[in-house]
């Protein structure tokens, strides 16, 4: 797949507002936050959306998921409550085709989403 801003925040050539990293996952607070906590959890493995994604990448997106949990829980809003939301390809308005899970929290969310 091509290379993104993403893939340049993983390798550090741009930077960024890191809050957890492991093996596999690099999470970052998102340049314009929907919410007053608003981070990208995102495979340091490039896949481009969820579309892509096949059954290799099965435990790499169960990663995601559990690495945003286990954030909502450490930072003390899981209890709360939060969204996590993987836009995919171009009507969910996804514009950087780096796999990422938006974790937003902080306020009240309304459902359905615009
Ligand atoms: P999406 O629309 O789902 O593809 O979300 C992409 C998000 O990425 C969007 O909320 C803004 C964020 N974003 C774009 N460029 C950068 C960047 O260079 N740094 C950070 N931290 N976030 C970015």
């Amino acid at each position: 797949m091509a290379d993104t801003i993403f893939g340049k925040i993983v390798r550090r050539e741009i930077p960024a507002d890191i809050v957890y990293e492991d093996d596999a996952v690099l999470a970052f607070r998102d340049l314009n936050p929907q919410a007053p906590v608003h981070v990208l959890f995102i495979p340091k493995r490039p896949i481009a959306t969820l579309d892509a994604a096949g059954p290799n990448d099965a435990a790499l997106l169960g990663q995601l998921l559990l690495a945003a949990a286990a954030y909502a829980r450490q930072q003390g809003f899981a209890e709360q409550g939060y969204r996590c939301v993987i836009n995919t390809n171009r009507d969910s308005g996804q514009t950087v085709y780096h796999l990422h899970v938006h974790l937003l929290a902080g306020r009240a969310m309304h459902w359905p989403p615009g």
